[in-house]
């Protein structure tokens, strides 16, 4: 009795800094929340440090967007959905002790499209002892759901990281071919719509800075530092190898047919202007990242294709679906694609 009585007087002295250090040892959770725009699913993955007994989220969901059943994984498995006006809450009193909940919530968007915010208003959470576990990340967290569609450029990549790319100004790849003034001034358009608001990390680059390509016959890759951005590529397959890489119906639903400078959608369409004076803009998804081509015959097109995006208001009637093929006749014969001109739209996907 003796000894354990000194073992407890010398814990008692032991230094308090120590004890503070441990308590401090243990961080809080984390939450990130990401927009799927292939699958249309809103993702909530809350890391705790520790095991889970309880947990609640809560979510703000305007009522003009449906909620689809969604999929709860982690410590959110069986997890209860309670809804008030436009509350969402997910409940859970008597979760698995994991440490990583999930839950992913299809959401369905109105047709016309739009652009809505959703609202990640709080986490809460308790250890397997009922303490409360503290969450690190800033809430409440806004994000915007849209689908992936031209009706919503230029919003697509209101506060997305956002690679802006042309053809390099020197001759490479199969068609040794290069980007000519009129690509360029299509991209200073196309970035110079009304509202596009790209976030930090933007760059404006050359395809032979972002992409390696070898050949032939014929592959790309992205190169390190450029895997994760957004994409806006300016310029036919001719131009710029990073369209070569993107010129499959297993990424957009329309590309070029090389043999025959035919544009062919993926629903069996083809078009071909004996004039040359067609092109396209697409949007598509390559994992989590948008790509938005601006790709015409000539660079005519091209620099018409840029000032259709810089006029979205003006064009709107066109600017719909996941790719739009036009035609853009000079009516004065200038040699620039103008306001006011005639476009044909040929297909809309
Ligand atoms: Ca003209």
């Amino acid at each position: 009795m003796k000894e354990l009585a000194l073992l407890l007087l010398v814990l008692t002295l032991l230094p308090l800094p120590q004890l503070v250090f441990v308590a401090l040892g243990s961080s809080g959770a984390t939450v990130t929340m990401t927009w799927n725009y292939s699958a249309l699913t809103l993702l909530i993955t809350i890391s705790s440090p520790v095991g889970v007994k309880t947990a609640q989220t809560v979510l703000a969901v305007l009522s003009q967007l449906g909620i689809g059943t969604p999929t709860l994984g982690g410590f959110m498995t069986g997890a209860t959905h309670l809804v008030y006006g436009t509350e969402h809450r997910w409940v859970n009193l008597a979760a698995n002790g994991q440490q990583t909940g999930t839950v992913e919530i299809p959401i369905m968007i109105p047709l016309g499209a739009g652009i809505y915010s959703v609202t990640l208003i709080r986490v809460g959470l308790k250890d397997m002892s009922e303490n409360t576990i503290t969450i690190d990340t800033p809430l409440p967290m806004t994000i915007q759901v849209l689908a992936m569609d031209l009706t919503n450029w230029p919003g697509l990549f209101s506060g997305r990281a956002v690679l802006q790319v042309i053809g390099s100004g020197t001759r490479h790849g199969p068609f040794n071919d290069y980007a000519k003034v009129a690509d360029t001034l299509a991209l200073v358009d196309v970035v110079g719509a009304p509202g596009y608001a790209p976030g930090t990390g933007t760059l404006t680059r050359l395809d032979t800075e972002v992409i390696t390509e070898t050949g032939p016959p014929w592959s790309w890759s992205w190169k390190t530092e450029y895997t994760t951005q957004d994409v806006i590529a300016v310029g036919g397959p001719v131009v710029s190898s990073l369209h070569r890489m993107s010129n499959t119906l297993s990424k957009a639903l329309c590309m070029w047919d090389e043999s025959t400078w035919e544009i062919v959608c993926k629903d069996g369409s083809r078009y071909k202007d004996p004039l040359r004076c067609h092109g396209y803009i697409a949007v598509f998804t390559d994992g989590n990242r948008i790509v938005l081509i601006v790709s015409g015959y000539s660079a005519f097109v091209t620099r018409g294709l840029g000032l259709i995006l810089r006029n979205p208001s003006a064009y709107s009637s066109l600017l719909q679906g996941q790719a739009v093929i036009m035609r853009l006749i000079d009516n004065n014969g200038n040699g620039i694609f103008e306001l006011g001109e005639t476009v044909e739209v040929i297909h809309i996907v």
